[in-house]
């Protein structure tokens, strides 16, 4: 036991667990432990809004695996994280979210920048505590960061503003890594027998492949079986896209051949896949779900397992330990197994078949730039290695059928929360984790008014060079298509405005470019990539209906019906 203050202990147990970047902003409640962070050797990264400090603890996350840490102040600064940490939640991200609150004496009274800050997070952490005595400031945050590993997502520091103060005795020391199994023996024998004596086996790679950091395994258990390799919804990066036996992802703005190619299945080896109901979706006019195929699911959440589809074998079990033991299975079981030469020419026929339609489409003629065709180009410039993370928007749905990776921790989306104007701070964290690496932060021109711009300047006074593109159509098109297709092209709310962002981004202190043809992405892109600068690329691209890609909740939207005279005229079938 050793004496110290409080912030003392908080911070020590920051740098115990490895934490070289704590973003926010800054706020009194904090300040007795912010004033120790340079002495920590931890760098606070100042941003322009709060939702931008989690966004980016998060992308940091993503990339390194390891928690991360952002710290607001009470109130107002802690409410602003809220949509963001629900962003973490969603994508199995472990973000220490560190919210110091009202003092002990004041709480209650309606005194200053106070509310009960734990309901808040109660739905979008995996673990929260409000620390209830000074004493167990290490204790508690230490458990924070257990919590956000072992669990993978969100918790929440809860520390009373008066809570940082005072003299005591505590030990620091570095959580353990708890390690995972890969499943019973048994079910390895059965789900070796199941795909053993499958006809067209099919591996279905979720986020926990790129989690566990087990592409690798994936890759040496689907040249074994000769299965092809379908990536989950917003998971591009969970098997290398350069692979035979890759066939690219299911979902919203998926390739065809993934699709296509899942549906001749008959053994599904979901490998660290919650089996999201949205990811699975018909898409393209295509119900291309195989509802006969017998799946095994592989979770490291029991929870997710047989939750939104019927599971013959649900494992829980860590994706990279599974897989790796699930070959030794296969290996050992005598069954050699010789390349399927025919469902190796199988993938490369569907995926030449949907390279050429995507490539037709990308080449359709249009008024401005085609969204499609600057994403044929973008994908093809950005160095191989880059990270890229994308926003909500009709434009960066369709990125999801052009941008394959080489590995892991690569491609940073929105992911389940699905909210707008995540990209820019995803990119932040992601870039102070891997500076080696080009970040590209895609996002359309509505999305990157929400956070995107603001940020350019935390950007700037903090050199974090991310290279920002804006798929610049006037437009909140994604909702805009629903107009187009639902409501009779009756378009409240979806036409855009916007200033000149490169020559706002130069005045910003950042590069500012703008690309109005397809012909001129290479040369701006490289240059983006080697001026060592933040950037934004300003893409000016069409919007018009034909352009579009389908409606993203076509599931979920009806035709309108209106029974009421003064909106009668508004009925679909007016
Ligand atoms: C925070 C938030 N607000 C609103 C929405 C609803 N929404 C989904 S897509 C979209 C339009 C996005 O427009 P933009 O970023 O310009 O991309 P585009 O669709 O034009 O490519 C909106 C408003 C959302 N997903 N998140
Ligand atoms: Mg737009």
């Amino acid at each position: 036991m050793t004496k110290m203050t409080p912030s003392e202990a908080l911070v020590e147990t920051l740098v115990a667990e490895g934490i070289k970047e704590v973003f926010g902003i800054v706020g009194s409640a904090y300040m007795d432990a912010l004033d120790l962070f340079p002495a920590a050797g931890i760098r606070f990264v100042s941003v322009a809004h709060e939702q931008a400090a989690a966004h980016a603890a998060d992308g940091l996350a993503r990339v390194s695996g390891r928690p991360q840490v952002c710290i607001a102040q009470n109130g107002p600064g802690a409410a602003n994280f809220v949509s963001a940490i629900t962003a973490a939640y969603w994508a199995h991200s472990p973000v220490v979210a560190i919210t110091p609150e009202t003092g002990t004496m004041g709480m209650g009274t309606g005194g200053f920048q106070e509310l009960d800050q734990m309901p808040w997070f109660h739905a979008c952490t995996k673990y929260q505590v409000r620390v209830n005595r000074p004493e167990r400031m290490a204790e508690l945050a230490r458990q924070c960061f257990h919590v956000a590993k072992a669990e993978c997502g969100p918790t929440q520091l809860n520390i009373p503003r008066d809570y940082f103060y005072g003299d005591i005795e505590c030990e620091i020391y570095k959580t353990s890594e708890v390690s995972r199994g890969p499943g019973p023996e048994a079910d390895l024998e059965e789900a070796a027998r199941m795909l053993s004596a499958a006809s067209f086996p099919v591996i279905l790679a979720g986020g926990g492949v790129s989690i566990s950091n087990a592409v690798e395994e994936t890759r040496s258990l689907a040249e074994y079986l000769t299965a092809p390799v379908v990536s989950s919804y917003l998971h591009n990066d969970t098997f290398p896209a350069g692979h035979r036996l890759s066939v690219g992802p299911i979902g919203y703005c998926g390739s065809k051949a993934a699709m296509r190619t899942i549906s001749k299945a008959d053994v599904i080896l979901a490998l660290g896949c919650r089996l999201g109901p949205f990811g699975t979706l018909p898409q393209y006019g295509m119900d291309y779900w195989p509802r006969g195929a017998r799946i095994i699911q592989v979770d490291i959440d029991h929870r997710q397992l047989g939750l939104s589809r019927r599971v013959h074998l649900p494992v829980t079990a860590d994706a990279r330990a599974f897989a790796n033991r699930l070959l030794l299975t296969l290996q050992a079981s005598g069954r050699n197994r010789e390349p399927n030469a025919e469902r190796l020419a199988e993938v490369k026929r569907e995926k030449e078949a949907w390279r050429k339609e995507l490539d037709a489409w990308s080449r359709a003629p249009s008024r401005l730039m085609h969204p499609r065709r600057f994403l044929q180009e973008l994908s093809s410039a950005a160095p191989k290695g880059s990270i890229v993370t994308t926003d909500v928007g009709n434009t960066c749905s369709m990125c999801n059928s052009y941008f394959g990776f080489t590995g892991a921790r690569q491609f940073l989306p929105a992911l389940s929360w699905g909210n707008c104007g995540i990209a820019y701070a995803l990119a932040l964290g992601a870039k102070v984790g891997v500076p080696e690496r080009p970040v590209f932060a895609l996002q359309g021109d509505g999305a990157y008014g929400i956070s995107g711009l603001s940020e350019v300047m935390t950007a700037v006074r903090e050199q974090i060079p991310v290279i920002a593109v804006v798929f610049n159509n006037n437009a909140w098109a994604a909702e805009k298509k629903n107009q187009i297709d639902y409501y009779d092209n009756r378009f409240v709310g979806t036409n855009l405005a916007n200033p000149d962002f490169a020559q706002l981004a130069r005045d910003m202190g950042a590069e500012g470019y703008r690309i109005e043809d397809p012909k001129d992405v290479n040369e701006v892109v490289a240059a983006a990539v080697s001026s060592g600068r933040p950037v934004v690329i300003d893409a000016i691209i069409d919007g018009a209906a034909e352009v579009l890609a389908e409606p993203f909740r076509r599931d979920a939207l009806r035709p309108p019906v209106r029974h009421l005279p003064r909106y009668r005229h508004l009925s679909a079938h007016s």
